[in-house]
């Protein structure tokens, strides 16, 4: 029996009469992932890109660069291979000559699929590195603001991720889990690459039983913390933990509960924390009164806490989620600044967590060995952009932008390359960013589905999915190595990634620099290969890849001592500096103060959000039937839906006042756009606030109209598309703000998983 990896998880796929009619759960997964059920349908559903397909008008060379508006409006031609890749090709060449390698967008964000080879972006940065470079993008739309702040206060995101203190080990010490988002897990049926094996439900299942730890959900929405029912629900308004930690943190120094000793020797900058906290720099002492008007958390409710935290062995984590949002650093920063004062970080069972109930891998107690890796060639071109400024640079090339400490500016781009990710997902404004999306001359991507990217798109080539291909899953701090054979063949003319770009770059003259002479096969065995030194390297002994290949299922060893964060550095700060200036945790930066900048001062600082009429909070949080869009037209996703669309949660008294009833179709707006969606009214959301998964395939209603509604569901037609701060540019989609009315009337049908319209080629001449 062979296996498959997805990023939710380990499967053996089950086949009848050569067709996948299911994915079974592994043996070893104690909780395994029911996303896996959408996929056999999706194989071959009428959303599948089948052959290459051109947009009509970017096939006649007369309209080719003139009709950049007419992108999602118009039917596709299907061609042979050969004629889109030359197309591709052509296209490649002439911008280069044309504007410069420096007019190619490569940035191509998106989760792709599992797979060391076959990973999309990898293919896609290889292959434009052999072609003279492309302009890249640095960081994520799940980290924005977190992957730029933390070095410049404790060290790398990743670093820190893998070096989460392992659940087991909270199972044992940890006595107070205060949990600002929640830990949902729901968001932990993923890793980026694979979580071979869940553990994170099951690990809070124990503390639940166990009973000897305490949560605090600290989250508008009681299923933040849906894993352990008898946690504690302090409901806070969106976008304002900072002002509650800055009161726990008031609490805890003005009654000496603080770590002074700690604080002398592995920190920097409490002096300046000390005097913000207590309001003798800016006269605003942050007290538990002071943030109760704020976060409508009850002042003793917070004295309480931070009374607890001080005499508890504690565990403060923050979600990726607060960060998500205008000034984004700020909770980031205070997470770390407030488990400073409590003077537990590298204790095992305190400390801070960034990213506990994000993904499956947090704190799953494995080395972060990840495996075969493809290499993504010489960077030729160092122009970038912050991942989700990408609107800003296509409506305005040429123009500064801050960038953590750096005046940069946008690149003019001509070419738009995509190769796993789907930019009308994971954006903001849509409606803004549908007017960018007309720019560029010539817009690419390689799809296994008829996305709402891949519809607004010039050549879309059909590409495989994990189930129609062999390859090397593996993921860090993940407890198994997966040998993915591809378990039918591929769906139409899909081609793997690699197998097109070979064929592109045998068309530009570099095939043999791209592809090195290697078949698939010979890559897996090669990557393998060149994985086992590094592997050894930190103690993992790798069969060879025969043996490996053999076997189906690798399990990793764990760490001999299971791991604490920052314990080396607490046992001596001297030998295991920080790679800060420091060299310690900086509550205050000197640098950050430095870039002066009013969005975010040197130190965790009170930073409201922006001022809004529109009453209520839209957050926008991870789908629990699918990852991000993919698979929303599979059985789970569809099941989840409401009168047809994505399900809204909102608070009971809000809907009533609104005459919004259960599973009512509302519409959901504001100067932005507006979204439909199925109403659920909960008891368990505060009020003022209202929640949607991200994922709903854009559906608009006219994709002709400019500002059209989307039928279907997707919170990027409200979300703002404004940077974190300057330092980190981050995406900030949790900071919207909309009114919700009911529809009236008949509600439109979504159509967006009935994939294009084609028409025949035109006849020649
Ligand atoms: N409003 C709002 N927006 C958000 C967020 C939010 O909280 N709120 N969250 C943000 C976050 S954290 C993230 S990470 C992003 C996610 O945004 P994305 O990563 O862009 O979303 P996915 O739906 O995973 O898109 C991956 C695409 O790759 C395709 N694909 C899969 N395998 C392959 C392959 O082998 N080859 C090719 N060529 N394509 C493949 C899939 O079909 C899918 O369309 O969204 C962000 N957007
Ligand atoms: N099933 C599934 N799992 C996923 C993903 C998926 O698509 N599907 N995506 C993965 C990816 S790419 C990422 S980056 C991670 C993201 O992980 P997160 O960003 O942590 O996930 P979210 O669901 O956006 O947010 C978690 C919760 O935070 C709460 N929240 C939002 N804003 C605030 C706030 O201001 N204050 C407080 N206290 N709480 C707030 C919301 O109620 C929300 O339910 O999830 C990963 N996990
Ligand atoms: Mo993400």
């Amino acid at each position: 029996m062979s296996y498959t990896l997805t990023h939710w998880g380990a499967y053996r796929p089950q086949l009848q009469g050569g067709r996948l009619v299911g994915l079974l759960p592994t043996e070893w997964d104690a909780a395994p992932s029911p996303i896996g059920q959408s996929m056999p349908a999706a194989q071959d559903a009428p959303y599948r890109v089948r052959r290459p397909a051109v947009r009509r008008s970017f096939l006649k060379p007369a309209t080719r660069h003139r009709s950049g508006h007419l992108r999602g409006q118009e039917p596709f031609v299907e061609l042979p291979w050969d004629e889109a890749l030359d197309l591709v090709a052509q296209e490649l060449q002439r911008v280069r000559e044309q504007h410069g390698q420096e007019a190619i967008f490569g940035g191509s964000y998106g989760w792709s699929s599992a797979g060391r080879f076959h990973h999309a972006q990898s293919q896609l940065h290889r292959f434009l590195n052999g072609f003279g470079g492309y302009v890249a993008s640095q960081d994520s739309y799940s980290l924005g603001a977190g992957r730029v702040l933390m070095p410049h206060i404790v060290s790398p995101m990743d670093a820190l991720l893998q070096s989460h203190t392992a659940w087991e080990v909270l199972e044992e010490h940890c006595e107070l889990f205060v949990a600002f988002g929640g830990v949902p897990v729901r968001s932990t049926q993923v890793s980026p690459g694979g979580a071979s094996d869940h553990r994170v439900g099951p690990a809070l299942q124990r503390m639940a039983a166990a009973g000897r730890t305490r949560f605090v959900n600290i989250s508008p929405a009681r299923d933040d913390l849906d894993g352990v029912p008898q946690a504690e629900w302090i409901p806070i308004r969106p976008g304002t933990d900072t002002a509650l930690m800055l009161a726990l943190a008031h609490v805890l120094i003005s009654e000496q509960r603080h770590d002074s000793a700690f604080l002398a020797r592995h920190t920097v900058g409490f002096e300046a924390v000390r005097d913000y906290v207590l309001g003798v720099s800016d006269g605003v002492p942050k007290t538990p009164q002071w943030q109760a008007g704020l976060t409508g958390v009850p002042a003793d409710t917070a004295l309480t806490l931070a009374r607890r935290m001080a005499a508890s062995r504690t565990m403060v984590n923050c979600t990726y989620s607060l960060q998500r949002a205008v000034h984004g650093e700020q909770p980031f920063w205070m997470t770390v600044t407030l488990a400073a004062l409590l003077g537990q970080i590298g204790l095992p069972g305190g400390g801070f967590g960034l990213g506990y109930g994000c993904m499956n891998y947090v704190g799953s107690g494995y080395g972060s060995f990840s495996g075969a890796r493809l290499p993504q060639g010489r960077k030729a071109v160092s122009r970038f952009i912050p991942v989700a400024r990408i609107v800003d640079m296509l409506l305005q090339p040429g123009q500064p932008f801050e960038y953590n400490g750096q005046h940069l500016r946008y690149p003019d781009i001509r070419l738009v390359y995509w190769a796993g990710g789907n930019f009308f997902h994971h954006h903001q404004d849509l409606n803004r960013a549908l007017g960018a999306w007309q720019r560029p001359e010539a817009i690419i991507t390689h799809e296994p589905f008829w996305t709402a990217q891949a519809l607004r798109s010039d050549v879309v080539l059909p590409a495989t999915t994990t189930l129609e291909r062999n390859d090397i899953g593996s993921a860090g701090s993940e407890r198994f190595m997966i040998a993915m054979k591809a378990a039918v063949p591929p769906v139409g003319e899909a081609r793997d990634d690699y197998a097109i770009f070979s064929a592109l770059a045998q068309r530009l003259g570099f095939a043999a620099e791209y592809t090195e002479g290697r078949t698939v096969d010979d890559w897996l065995r090669h990557l393998y290969e060149a994985a086992r030194p590094r592997a050894e390297a930190t103690g993992v002994d790798l069969p060879a890849f025969d043996a490996f290949w053999a076997d189906d299922v690798l399990e990793l060893p764990r760490p001999a001592q299971p791991i604490v964060m920052l314990a080396e550095f607490r046992a001596d700060p001297e030998r295991h500096p920080l790679p800060t200036p420091s060299g310690r945790i900086e509550l205050f930066s000197q640098t950050i103060a430095d870039f002066g900048l009013a969005d975010c001062p040197g130190h965790a600082t009170w930073l409201p959000q922006p001022p809004s009429d529109w009453p209520l909070q839209l957050l926008s949080h991870q789908p629990a039937t699918r990852l991000h869009s993919q698979y929303d037209g599979g059985s789970l996703s569809q099941a989840s839906k409401v009168a047809g669309r994505e399900p809204l949660t909102l608070n009971r008294q809000d809907a009533q006042e609104r005459g919004i009833a259960d599973g009512d179709v509302v519409r959901v707006f504001n100067d932005l756009g507006a979204f439909l969606a199925g109403a659920v009214l909960s008891d368990g959301l505060l009020r003022g606030v209202v929640r949607i998964a991200t994922g709903a395939w854009f559906d608009p209603l006219d994709p002709a109209r400019a500002g059209s509604l989307c039928k279907h569901g997707n919170p990027n037609l409200v979300a703002p598309d404004v940077g974190s701060s300057q330092l980190a540019q981050g995406c900030a989609a949790q900071s919207a703000r909309v009114q919700v009315e009911r529809w009236v009337g008949e509600a439109p049908p979504v159509t967006v998983f009935e994939g294009p319209g084609f028409e025949a080629r035109p006849a020649p001449g």
